[in-house]
């Protein structure tokens, strides 16, 4: 379990909340009371529309925190969520011992070297353009084979920049230049990822897709707002389990966890 620690004026369902480094501290003891086994920590928020900050910023917001939490010796490893060298950098000397880049090091040219150079692990995400634009009409031939394609791409440059195969998962970016039906695609396909032969990870934790369906399922106009997802996370994230998920990026660890492992008991997994 991948507990989501947003420390953005701006993320789309929990933006604001975690700014003070207090306050994101005591989030991360939930986290992990509730089972986390990551905190995944970000400063830039990834949601449509949204606008990127610069490096020094990004860094003043998540090392105050970052410190607070490998200070605290939280029973959880800690991601940094940052697609910039010189932010992973900093966190990597801080203690974080994974790297999330939802731009699978297309982002900054030295991320590769830094993420080879300290042997840590990263997570390489698909996503169809760039945060700002990337829900304008996305388009794909087949989106499963156009996911798996890049992701496979992706691996092998990181391969060939000297990070090691073992260190590395892969995530087709559930909600990243993805229409409604392109994310249910990808769920209901996920076991077609595997032959990449790394383990996946997934985020569909509140992401708007979820609140398009359950405002169907409800006879509503409007999507539902972000804090009424849970019901939608804990059933996508309990199909990708059985189609051969192993991490999963979320903001309601309890009950999503608990539903994991009714659905792994069932499986026998
Ligand atoms: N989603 C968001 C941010 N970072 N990282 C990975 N690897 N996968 C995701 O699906 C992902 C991510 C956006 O969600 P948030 O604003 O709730 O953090």
């Amino acid at each position: 379990m991948m507990g989501i620690v947003n420390v953005t004026p701006d993320s789309f369902s929990d933006g604001g909340e975690f700014l003070d480094p207090d306050a994101a501290l005591a989030h991360c003891h939930e986290l992990v009371g509730a089972g986390a086994d990551i905190l995944d920590v970000g400063g830039e928020s990834t949601r449509p529309g949204a606008l990127s900050v610069d490096a020094e910023q990004e860094r003043a917001r998540v090392m105050p925190v970052l410190m607070r939490i490998l200070d605290a010796q939280l029973p959880a490893r800690v991601s940094i969520d940052t697609s910039k060298a010189s932010v992973a950098r900093a966190a990597i000397a801080a203690g974080a011992s994974i790297v999330n880049d939802v731009s699978a090091l297309r982002a900054d040219p030295e991320m590769a070297e830094v993420l080879a150079e300290a042997g840590v692990e990263c997570c390489l995400m698909h996503m169809l353009g760039q945060p700002r634009t990337m829900q304008d009409e996305p388009r794909y031939g087949d989106v499963v084979d156009d996911v798996k394609a890049f992701l496979e791409e992706r691996l092998r440059f990181a391969v060939d920049a000297g990070i090691a195969e073992e260190r590395i998962v892969l995530d087709p970016g559930i909600g990243f230049g993805k229409t409604v039906e392109h994310n249910l695609e990808l769920l209901r396909r996920l076991d077609e990822l595997l032959a990449l032969g790394r383990p996946l990870l997934i985020g569909t934790s509140r992401k708007s897709f979820l609140g398009v369906l359950a405002a169907r399922a409800h006879g509503a106009g409007e999507p539902l707002e972000p804090e009424r997802r849970l019901a939608g996370t804990i059933a996508s994230c309990v199909l990708a389990l059985e189609r051969g998920a192993s991490i999963f990026r979320v903001h309601d660890v309890a009950p999503v966890r608990e539903a994991l492992a009714v659905a792994a008991a069932t499986l026998r997994l």
